[in-house]
């Protein structure tokens, strides 16, 4: 893990951590597999996943997709948008005047959307439709698997308890690809060859994506071999994690946080754009159907854990966070107290 002693994003230290990393090919027991997962999303809300199954095809291709998308002239791309929420956007995340160094693409993550907007975003529709679908079903699988794995490492009676909330076809997951541009200008990258940059200063206020958790249960996360990403540790710190494009990171979100009650926390993260080469991530957020009601299962509730946040649906929820700047603590406003 790449340390570096102090960040001058808002002034918090960063520190060097072991990311908790899940082996899917490991020889231990389920049993065993599900509590470290358990242990990985109480303690940071975050851990890597390896050796997950998924083919590298269907990565790369989506990845080639995103590389041939954000790689058109600015006038098409825009053709993409504006993103209302979803469509291609650039710079202006949300509609409260949050902005990042970025571009990006959001979709709905079903076929019927992905199909109509496809149009506007390739010159093949068919053929993005296609790839972008298959990669959609594997996050979808993986994101289930997970989440069946959870339900065993808390001992809850319905393994299904909360991977039927994805596997519903009303699901309000979504898809999104973030392309970071390289921050460091061909004259800066000179001047560094030289070995006349200060890097230091020409690396300061570099917001790729800012601070925030996301809503919904669960985000599986790919990026290129480009860092950016940082996670905010319980202590306040934020940890640099190293990019690996053959791993996922899985991140816990706010809708996980209250179906357990509060058991598993989601993680903070923001993406530092500081990088000679662009990044390029993409995300499945996984999300419960407008109409579902987050509440924890039965088993999670008791006279010592009582029910830390009231029953919302998912379309309460993501009402308020349209609302609210990128930064907010959103899950603040359901509590019990
Ligand atoms: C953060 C996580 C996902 O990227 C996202 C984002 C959404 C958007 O870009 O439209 C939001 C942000 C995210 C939370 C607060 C609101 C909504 C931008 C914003 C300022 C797609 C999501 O679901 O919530």
């Amino acid at each position: 893990m790449v340390v570096s002693t102090s960040t001058p994003l808002r002034g918090r230290k960063t520190r060097a951590i072991g990311i908790p990393t899940i082996d899917f090919s490991s020889d231990m027991s389920k049993t065993e597999l599900s509590e470290t997962i358990v242990r990985a999303c109480e303690e940071y809300g975050f851990f890597k996943l390896i050796n997950h199954g998924i083919p590298m095809e269907t990565i790369d291709g989506m990845e080639n997709e995103g590389v041939r998308f954000f790689g058109r002239p600015g006038s098409e791309k825009h053709e993409a948008g504006p993103p209302n929420p979803y469509g291609y956007g650039c710079k202006n995340i949300g509609t409260h005047g949050d902005q990042g160094e970025l571009e990006y693409l959001l979709l709905e993550a079903n076929h019927v959307s992905i199909a109509h907007r496809s149009k506007t975003i390739a010159n093949n529709p068919t053929e993005f439709s296609d790839v972008a679908n298959c990669y959609i079903q594997s996050m979808r699988k993986i994101a289930c698997e997970i989440l069946e794995l959870v339900a065993d490492g808390l001992w809850l009676e319905d393994k299904g308890s909360f991977s039927r909330l994805l596997k519903d076809e009303d699901s309000d997951s979504c898809f999104r690809i973030n392309y970071y541009p390289p921050t460091i200008s061909n004259i800066n990258r000179y001047e560094e060859d030289m070995g006349v940059l200060d890097m230091q200063a020409s690396r300061k206020t570099r917001i790729g994506f800012g601070e925030h958790s996301d809503p919904q249960i669960l985000t599986i996360m790919r990026s290129n071999d480009v860092g950016g990403l940082q996670i905010c540790s319980p202590d306040g710190l934020w940890i640099p994690v190293n990019p690996d494009p053959s791993a996922f990171f899985v991140l816990v979100g706010d809708v996980f946080q209250a179906l357990t009650n509060g058991r598993f926390m989601s993680v903070r993260h923001r993406v530092v754009a500081n990088g000679s080469k662009s990044r390029l991530s993409m995300m499945y957020f996984g999300a419960p159907a407008y109409n579902a009601w987050i509440s924890p299962p039965p088993q999670m509730v008791s006279p010592q854990n009582p029910s830390l946040y009231k029953p919302f649906t998912w379309g309460e929820y993501k009402k308020t966070l349209y609302t609210l700047r990128l930064a907010a603590h959103r899950l603040d406003f359901y509590r019990t107290n």
